[in-house]
């Protein structure tokens, strides 16, 4: 029987031939087999590919060993912050990472149709946000350095599938997470030089070692038929710890809203600085972990700054524009600062 293959085969196959880590060669023939229509005639191609697939791996995996931390499962943060997908296979964190970031991942509706991580860049007003897609929790296989990844992101992307109990899947979502030692909070402790915190909230945790993460619950395929009151009951015994949406990646419904959700769970804010008598630059913001001071962000710009600080003028949070505050002010999202010195 002929393979028939599509015109998107023959697309993957070059980037395929054109990749030049073991990263990349992965995630393009993962590509290359989610374009091969499954029917006898391809049957043997598909074999061949997936064994080439399960080669490169171990080959990445004995040269992570080797050279330490490998590049293939570790993500390198970039943009002001990194916020990571989590979910059961099919619940949509590809088709999200598509619909939010210039990524091409596999979208497929057989599961764990993602195998390795993937970032894309989320552009939200003037800043980016890097979004990471990884695969399906509960792939033992993959749970291991799937984990070292969310121990060490910004905050999580929880998505579920509202067409098939949303709440047990986020309930053994949330329940992973903790024996992995991620406690979901809204208001994770605030680490200095670092954001996503392993200090402890209160004395009644204090013998918990592990890491705070901010994070957002997302019900997904909201298009589907469904009962009216799914997504209400997920909210309602969630939402003390992170704030719930639904949505729809194939309508593209609420994807504004997730957006600005995403920023909010992000645990920065974005500040603007202005010389003094002179008009502040709103082209590029500074990001900075939200509950830093005027002082945190001199530090971040410059040490001189630090030892030169006399006060700041703000604009924005300030009572009044242009109001004279000392360096233990806590900034806002959007403040405009001017240093004195
Ligand atoms: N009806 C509907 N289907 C969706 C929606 N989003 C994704 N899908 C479908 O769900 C299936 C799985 O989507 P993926 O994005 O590959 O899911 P995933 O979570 O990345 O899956 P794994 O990588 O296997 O963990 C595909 O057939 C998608 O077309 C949605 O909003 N509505
Ligand atoms: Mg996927």
């Amino acid at each position: 029987m002929p393979a028939n293959l599509p015109p998107e085969y023959f697309n993957a196959e070059k980037r395929f031939k054109q990749a030049a880590t073991p990263a990349e060669k992965i995630i393009a023939i993962e590509d290359l087999i989610a374009t091969v229509p499954k029917h006898k005639g391809t049957d043997k191609l598909r074999a061949d590919l997936r064994r080439r697939l399960s080669q490169l791996r171990e080959e990445a995996i004995k040269k992570s060993k080797k050279g330490g931390r490998g590049d293939l499962y570790t993500v390198k943060k970039e943009g002001a912050a990194q916020i990571t997908l989590v979910g059961f296979p099919n619940s949509g964190k590809s088709s999200l990472l598509a619909c939010l970031t210039n990524a091409t991942p596999v979208i497929a509706d057989y599961p764990i149709s993602t195998l390795t991580p993937l970032p894309g860049m989320m552009p939200f007003e003037d800043i980016q946000i890097q979004l990471v897609d990884l695969p399906p929790i509960g792939n033992e296989s993959t749970d291991g350095w799937v984990s070292g990844i969310l121990r060490y992101t910004d905050a999580l992307l929880i998505i579920v599938d509202i067409s098939e109990d949303p709440e047990v899947q986020a309930e053994l979502l949330i329940e992973q997470l903790k024996r992995w030692n991620i406690r979901i909070s809204s208001n994770p402790p605030l680490v200095k030089g670092g954001k996503g915190g392993l200090s402890t909230p209160n004395a009644e945790l204090s013998t918990f070692i592990g890491v705070f993460k901010r994070a957002l619950l997302v019900a997904n395929k909201k298009d589907l038929p469904i009962s009216e009151d799914s997504f209400l009951r997920l909210r309602e015994q969630h939402e003390h710890i992170c704030p719930c949406l639904s949505i729809s990646t194939r309508k593209k419904e609420n994807l504004e809203e997730l957006k600005r959700a995403l920023f909010e769970i992000s645990g920065i804010i974005r500040v603007y600085s202005k010389p003094p008598g002179k008009e502040p630059d709103l082209s590029t913001p500074f990001t900075i972990p939200s509950g830093s001071t005027v002082l945190d962000l001199a530090s971040s710009i410059h040490k001189d700054f630090v030892y030169n600080f006399k006060y700041a003028r703000i604009w924005g949070s300030a009572k009044f524009d242009g109001q004279r505050v000392e360096k233990n002010y806590i900034l806002k999202d959007r403040d405009i600062v001017e240093f004195n010195i």
